[in-house]
């Protein structure tokens, strides 16, 4: 109801404009989403946060289907939401915590409709099979966003998308590998995400792409860790009773990096800049980039969690009636420990880290 209130109030200023002549030349340029953060700047705060369109209104009621607890970037990604989506900012977060269960999260985004929330922020846990439910949200009127990974549906399926490009992360990873390695022999296991996932599969393919132009790299393995600690160690451990000659591990995760750590320092391998062998993380978490500044990790893909202030402003255009940006996408860069030069990545420094929001 609010919406339409909004939406006859912004139909009845430009009619009025048109009839006093004050229409404008021409139509309004649309709204440019915030201002990624420039590729090079390692801080990460999102664009400051405006007060929602209904200041002093009732709050804008918003359902949001969150992956689950599995790691710290999801853990900074949920407290950005929290923080954002405050009661004080004029929002009702109805937050659900889906436990990486697909089954729960489909449940979850449901219940939100038959709430009749005023709009839909969905970070799916896999891409595939949304799009009934979203068909039954469009049905409904309300808007969905979806957050961080992508969905398997066609873009008409939901309002706007805000994210990274995980693919990128992916060809970013293979092609620092490339420039260190320089022509060397590379044995490679991969401890994967969760299986379905946008992250874990685009991460995969741009991984793969660069790996297919070097004869001289060897893929050994590539299994799934869930995206978390206890995942990294078990496939790591798993790895470790089945292969006996590897330099190059790359989780797609922080969290899967410090349980293979954990099985590799259990099995007597070294690891690091100092090690045998090159591990490269994604995520660029803080303690993620802790062990890249000490050298344990080689390479760190930055995957920035601070997304919730674009959603919200996405959210705020629509409750004006105004253009808003349909896709987002949020920059990342990479990290190497010190005495690595990349042209690729950033040589990590005390200061970098000190300087980093989550
Ligand atoms: C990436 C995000 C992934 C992180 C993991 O966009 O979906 O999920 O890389 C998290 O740490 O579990």
């Amino acid at each position: 109801m609010k919406k339409l209130i909004a939406m006859l109030l912004a139909l009845v200023m430009v009619m009025a404009l048109a009839a006093c002549g004050g229409a404008p030349a021409e139509e309004p340029a649309p709204t440019p989403a915030p201002e990624a953060p420039a590729a090079d700047a390692p801080a990460t705060e999102a664009p400051e946060a405006e007060a929602p369109a209904e200041e002093g209104g009732e709050a804008i009621v918003v359902g949001f289907a969150q992956v689950g607890h599995e790691s710290d970037w999801r853990t900074a990604n949920t407290k950005d939401y929290q923080t954002v989506f405050s009661a004080e900012n004029g929002y009702d977060l109805i937050f659900v915590d889906c436990d990486n269960d697909n089954a729960v999260q489909i449940e979850a985004v449901r219940s939100s409709i038959q709430q009749g929330v005023d709009y839909i922020i969905l970070a799916p846990i896999q891409s595939a099979g949304w799009e009934s439910v979203l068909q039954e949200a469009q049905d409904a009127g309300i808007p969905v966003i979806v957050a961080d990974r992508q969905v398997d549906a066609d873009a008409s399926m939901y309002d706007a998308f805000i994210g990274t490009d995980t693919k990128v992360e992916g060809v970013l990873a293979g092609n620092w590998l490339a420039e260190y390695l320089n022509g060397a022999e590379a044995k490679i296991l991969v401890i994967e995400g969760t299986i379905g996932s946008s992250a874990a599969i685009g991460r995969t393919d741009g991984f793969n792409e660069v790996a297919a132009e070097h004869p001289e790299w060897t893929i050994l393995d590539s299994q799934s860790g869930d995206f978390t600690q206890a995942g990294g160690q078990a496939v790591m451990e798993s790895y470790i009773k089945s292969y006996t000659d590897f330099n190059v591990v790359v989780c797609q995760n922080d969290n899967e990096a410090y349980g293979a750590m954990d099985a590799m320092d259990a099995a007597g391998i070294t690891y690091g800049v100092d090690g045998d062998v090159i591990i490269i993380s994604y995520d660029a978490t803080h303690d993620g980039l802790q062990y890249t500044l000490d050298g344990k990790i080689h390479c760190n893909v930055e995957c920035n969690p601070i997304q919730a202030q674009y959603v919200a402003d996405i959210i705020q255009q629509m409750e004006n009636g105004e253009e808003f940006a349909t896709y987002t996408l949020v920059e990342d860069q990479a990290f190497v420990a010190p005495g690595i030069e990349s042209e690729y990545a950033i040589t990590m420094t005390q200061e970098i880290l000190d300087g980093r929001a989550y």
